[in-house]
């Protein structure tokens, strides 16, 4: 336990016998809660914990330890900014750093930040209940433990809940089956196995070309054809890393000017600008370049359907260049949203897998799945396919999922799952009407899951550090969003949105879509996050317009 802890701001007595008072509690030890520690313990001063679910830190990149987990930021991005020190002193070493590469990372972040002596580990939040009286947040943890602070902040990630779909039958099966994103820490040995791998997003494409190169056999069951753009990882040059290492002001700068906060800049040119040869030789160079910046190929691949036809066109025929069975590859290439209206994966062998001999396609949109058997899977037609591992690559309740599980309840113990019975509705996805000195960082109505995580995360990060440090300057002790701001906002994340293609794609889990009876409310802040950095700096300027704060 942290010497450092001195209760703030309410009087200790008021907590729970048991109960350690905190200025500030932070749920979550991955990139978010991380820093949040930092900026609050190192900085302010603060007394200031972490509360992780996890036997370690590293969040995202603790759990999802699937064969092929990498990052899609390319490696001297996806970091820290914030510290001079941290980019100098660390190098990555492939062009997209790997799941265990990302891991040390953090750890070394930890370690060398001193973090981990406040962060108390295998504690999972089972309750979170703000006390008026006492102006404390009372949080419960399933091994019993009880947390009382001022602020609470959610650092659980956008895509750290499960989904696991509820197919009759999984309790029959007779092998063993995994979630991607709860991977046994030990590894999954694939020698000799029949797999079936259910989901062909981010993740499956990632999956799936490990698995077969270790498999008997895998079959893919795909409920909705993918673009995926190659990766062309590769091993960074020392040139690169001495560069990225150079030029890491400039870096920071484009990635705060961009929308998505990657480290390139979108072309300013319409795909309408060119003739259709040129097109194709912009497509053809940045799909040799790999990544998504073939997404910034054009300034209106996002916003003019028209544009965002030449894309898919071009990604389409692709796959049936690529795929030599004509069957399979033209269900693969039966695509039925626009490019990048879901979030693209990118991979390293996707399409190729599908030639190889041990690899079977399953299109469950025209052949859906009935039910799980004893011996593996079995679609509508009849058909079972003999399985002795069963991989769920099917993603998660997105960004709403990981902040409900925390079962909080606000002030006159309004429940956040009742606030939100209609979807999410927040103030700037940093805090929500009703509970007062909650904040969550990267929360719905945010850019988030749009961007390259780090960079929206150290700006949540950041202005929730700056809002504490106000509030303390002042004598003042509770912060609350406004319902009319919220209501505002709400309405200006609806019309960004609606301003892009990306609700056209009515499955996507950026609708929460992908979850049976969750609200389809298009959730991430879709205006771009140079723009949510400005409307954000603007609040504070005008003194936290739409906040009420009070001591
Ligand atoms: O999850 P997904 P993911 N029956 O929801 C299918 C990030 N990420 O884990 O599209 C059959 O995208 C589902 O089908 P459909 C990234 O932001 C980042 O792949 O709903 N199929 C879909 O094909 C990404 O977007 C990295 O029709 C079912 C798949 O499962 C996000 O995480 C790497 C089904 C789920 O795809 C989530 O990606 C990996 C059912 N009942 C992930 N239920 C980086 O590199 C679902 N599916 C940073």
């Amino acid at each position: 336990m942290s010497a450092s802890i001195a209760p703030m701001g309410a009087s200790p007595q008021a907590a729970p016998p048991n109960a350690l008072v905190l200025d500030a509690l932070i749920i979550g030890a991955g990139f978010s809660g991380l820093y949040q520690l930092h900026a609050l313990r190192d900085r302010l001063g603060l007394a200031a914990q972490v509360l992780e679910a996890g036997d370690g830190v590293g969040g995202t990149w603790y759990w999802n330890r699937y064969p092929g987990a990498r990052c899609d930021s390319e490696s001297h991005s996806y970091a820290y900014y914030f510290s001079d020190d941290l980019l100098q002193e660390w190098t990555w070493s492939e062009r997209y750093p790997g799941q265990a590469e990302i891991l040390r990372y953090l750890n070394f972040v930890a370690d060398r930040l001193d973090l981990k002596r406040d962060i108390r580990l295998g504690r999972r939040v089972t309750e979170a209940r703000y006390d008026a009286a006492a102006n404390l947040w009372r949080v419960r943890t399933a091994n019993g433990e009880a947390y009382a602070a001022t602020f609470l902040i959610t650092a659980v990630g956008c895509l750290s809940s499960a989904n696991i779909p509820d197919i009759p039958g999984l309790q029959d099966f007779a092998g063993r089956w995994y979630h991607t994103g709860q991977w046994p820490h030990e590894g999954v040995d694939f020698t000799g196995k029949r797999v079936g791998m259910i989901g062909t997003g981010s993740t499956g494409i990632q999956a799936a070309p490990v698995i077969a190169a270790a498999a008997a056999h895998l079959t893919v069951f795909q409920r909705t054809a993918n673009y995926s753009i190659p990766a062309r990882n590769a091993p960074l040059t020392d040139d690169f890393k001495q560069w990225a290492r150079d030029n890491t002001a400039e870096l920071r700068r484009i990635m705060h000017l961009t929308p998505n906060g990657h480290p390139f800049t979108i072309a300013d040119r319409s795909a309408h600008d060119v003739s259709a040869e040129e097109r194709q030789a912009i497509y053809q160079a940045a799909w040799d370049k790999g990544g998504l910046q073939f997404r910034a190929a054009f300034r209106d691949l996002l916003q003019d359907k028209a544009a965002n036809d030449t894309a898919s066109d071009f990604l389409r025929a692709k796959i049936r260049e690529i795929v030599k069975d004509p069957e399979t590859a033209a269900k693969l290439a039966n695509i039925d949203h626009g490019f990048a209206t879901k979030r693209p994966p990118i991979d390293t062998g996707y399409f190729e897998t599908f030639n190889r001999d041990n690899v079977a396609l399953v299109d469950v949109r025209a052949t859906p799945i009935e039910r799980i058997t004893k011996a593996g899977i079995q679609t509508r037609d009849g058909q079972e396919y003999p399985l002795d591992i069963i991989v769920f690559a099917t993603g998660f309740d997105a960004m709403t999922g990981s902040l409900l599980k925390l079962n909080i309840h606000g002030r006159d113990g309004l429940a956040l799952r009742e606030a939100w019975q209609a979807g999410p509705r927040t103030y700037l996805g940093l805090q929500v009407p009703g509970f007062p000195n909650l904040f969550t960082i990267t929360g719905p109505g945010s850019p988030s899951v749009l961007c390259n995580m780090p960079v929206p995360i150290e700006q949540h990060v950041e202005w929730i550090a700056e809002c504490i440090r106000h509030l303390r300057a002042n004598g003042l002790t509770r912060i609350e969003a406004q319902p009319d701001a919220a209501e505002r906002w709400v309405a200006h994340v609806n019309a960004a949105a609606n301003a892009t293609l990306l609700p056209q794609a009515g499955h996507s889990w950026y609708l929460g879509a992908n979850v049976p009876g969750k609200p389809r409310v298009f959730m991430p802040y879709a205006g771009g996050m140079a723009r949510y950095r400005e409307v954000c700096a603007g609040i504070v300027e005008r003194g936290y317009e739409g906040f009420k704060l009070t001591g």
